[in-house]
């Protein structure tokens, strides 16, 4: 396993900084799987096979990105199951870019963070046994999109108007979500009142079956969204790509 360039500790945190990995959560279950305690934080400058969910890509030209993965052992204390590690990562984020970037941002369910309907950052959890590496991925200081996110992607730093701190960003990141993931239930009442969906005709692509067209009218307490179709029928989705219709 590689080396990390600088280590630093923060509350509970332990940071290791990496200039390149394939993959920060790729790195963190690799570590949580040689015994890495709670609250191991592995961050990269640069990701040369960073992951989305379902096998897909994430895209960060080197320095225009906070890469940054969590091992959380799930016996480190209540609300350590996936939706709420998930749901609490996406508020701390979310806090941290208004803190550091003064940008307002939403949540659109399950784990994208966007300003307007552009998506600003995504989240990703998995898990290695008891362990959860929950990984965030930033849009802080680009220049320009390639083609294919150029209509749906945003930066901090396009938002803001000029370059964003990403070290201040994730130390406010890190103090956000210990806040977070000690609050217990009124992170649910934190992420309902960011989530952009809630309200939303959405569209609901499952991984396999058929699609959905409804309102989406609220979040369970695991964090599955509830979509009231057409007929009043409502259907409780717990893994799915949703689009925001209107
Ligand atoms: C996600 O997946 O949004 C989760 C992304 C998690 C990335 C972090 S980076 C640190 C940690 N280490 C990793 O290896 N991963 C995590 P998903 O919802 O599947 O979205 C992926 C889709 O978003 C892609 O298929 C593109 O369409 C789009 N995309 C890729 N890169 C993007 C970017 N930089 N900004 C906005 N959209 C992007």
């Amino acid at each position: 396993m590689s080396a990390p360039a600088r280590t630093s500790a923060r509350g509970p945190w332990r940071v290791e900084w990496f200039a390149r990995l394939d993959s920060t959560n790729r790195h963190a279950l690799d570590a949580a799987r040689a015994g890495a305690a709670d609250g191991l934080v592995v961050v990269a400058d640069e990701q040369t096979a960073g992951r989305g969910r379902l096998g897909r890509t994430w895209e960060s030209p080197p320095g225009s990105s906070l890469l940054v993965s969590v091992v959380l052992r799930r016996a480190g204390g209540a609300g350590r199951d996936a939706a709420r590690v998930v749901m609490a990562a996406g508020v701390a984020l979310a806090q941290a870019v208004e803190q550091v970037a003064g940008v307002d941002v939403g949540l659109k369910w399950p784990n994208d963070l966007q300003v307007g309907e552009r998506k600003l950052a995504g989240l990703l959890a998995e898990a290695e046994g008891d362990a959860l590496v929950v990984g965030a991925g930033c849009n802080v200081n680009w220049e320009a999109f390639p083609e294919a996110l150029t209509a749906t992607a945003t930066a901090c730093n396009l938002e803001a108007g000029h370059v964003v701190d990403r070290d201040a960003l994730l130390d406010a990141f890190l103090d956000r979500f210990s806040d977070a993931l000690a609050a217990g239930d009124a992170v649910l009442d934190d992420y309902r009142a960011r989530l952009a969906t809630l309200g939303r005709v959405v569209r609901v692509e499952h991984v396999r079956g058929d699609d959905l067209v409804g309102t989406a009218v609220g979040i369970t307490d695991d964090g599955a969204l509830v979509v009231r179709d057409d007929g009043g029928t409502d259907h409780t989705v717990v893994a799915a790509d949703v689009h925001h219709l209107r």
